[in-house]
C-alpha cells in the first residue's frame, strides 16, 4: 500500500524529517510518499497559519486521490484541514494529533502534551474536546520553541522538552506524553528512555492507524459531514475546481 503523508507547511527539512519517522514506522510492504504543499506558511503556528496552509493541503490530498493512494496522513499537530480533507477523499484520512491522542489513551490513564507555542495551545484544546479525549488529557504545555527552531541546535529544544515533561510528571500527574509537533518527531523514543513513560509520536501513530484502517477494509464514509464536495464554480484554486 501506499500512504501519502502530507506536511501541511512548506519545510522542506521538516518534510523530510516527517518522512524518514514514517517510514521507520511503516510495516514492510507499505510505501510512504512525503509531500509538502508548493503554497502557505513555512511553519503553523497558531490559527492564521492553519487556515493559510489548508488549500495547498487539499491540492495535495486531491493528487493523491487522483493516483489511488490507500490512505493520507496530516503531518502537522493540529490536525491541519482535517474535515475538509476527508470530504475530499475516500481513503482513510488521519490527523497526527488525533492519531497520538488515541495512542496515548491507549497506554496511560491520563497524558500531557508538549508543544512548541503558547499560540498553538488553544487549537489543539479545541481539537481534543471535539476528539471527546479532553477529559484524558491533564493539560497541554509549551516550552516557546517556535517550529522552525526545534531544529536549531542553538534553540535548545532537546532539554526545554525534557524539563517540561519533568514537570508535567510531577505538576500533572501525566502517566504519557504527547509530543505536539511533527518537528518533534525524532525525539520520542530517546525521551521515553531518558523520561521513563511513553512519549508519543503523532507521525509513527498515525502511519500505523491508517495502515490498521486500511486493512480492516475501512474507508472514510461519504455519508453526512464527509459527503464527497458537490461540483460548484470554484474561483482562485485551480487544483482544486
Ligand atoms: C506542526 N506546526 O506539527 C505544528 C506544531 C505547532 O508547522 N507543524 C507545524 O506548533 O502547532
Amino acid at each position: 500500500m501506499e500512504i501519502l503523508v502530507v506536511n501541511p507547511n512548506t519545510s522542506a527539512s521538516m518534510t523530510e524529517k516527517i518522512r524518514v519517522a514514517a517510514v521507520a514506522a511503516a510495516a514492510p510492504g507499505t510505501r510512504i510518499t512525503a509531500v509538502s504543499p508548493a503554497t502557505g506558511p513555512e511553519s503553523i503556528e497558531g490559527y492564521f497559519d492553519q487556515a493559510l496552509a489548508v488549500p495547498g493541503l487539499l491540492a495535495e490530498i486531491a493528487r493523491g486521490e487522483t493516483r489511488g493512494v490507500a490512505g493520507h496522513v496530516i503531518a502537522c499537530f493540529d490536525d491541519t484541514g482535517l474535515d475538509a480533507a476527508r470530504s475530499l477523499a475516500r481513503a482513510p484520512v488521519v490527523g497526527i494529533g488525533e492519531a497520538a491522542f488515541h495512542a496515548a489513551s491507549l497506554v496511560a490513564g491520563t497524558f500531557s502534551v508538549v508543544t512548541t507555542l503558547g499560540r498553538s495551545v488553544p487549537a489543539l484544546q479545541h481539537n481534543l474536546v471535539r476528539y471527546g479525549l479532553a477529559s484524558r488529557c491533564a493539560r497541554v504545555r509549551a516550552v516557546e520553541v517556535p517550529v522552525l527552531a526545534l531544529e536549531d541546535p542553538v534553540s535548545n529544544a532537546r532539554a526545554r522538552i525534557e524539563a517540561e515533561i519533568a514537570r508535567a510528571k510531577e505538576e500533572d500527574r501525566a502517566e504519557a506524553i504527547v509530543l505536539g509537533c511533527a518537528g518533534m518527531t525524532d525525539l520520542a523514543t530517546d525521551l521515553a528512555k531518558r523520561c521513563g513513560l511513553p512519549v508519543v509520536d503523532g507521525v509513527a501513530a498515525a502511519v500505523v492507524l491508517v495502515e490498521a484502517l486500511v486493512r480492516l477494509g475501512l474507508a472514510t464514509s461519504k455519508l453526512g459531514g464527509y459527503a464527497s464536495p458537490l461540483p460548484k464554480a470554484i474561483t482562485g484554486f485551480p487544483d482544486l475546481a
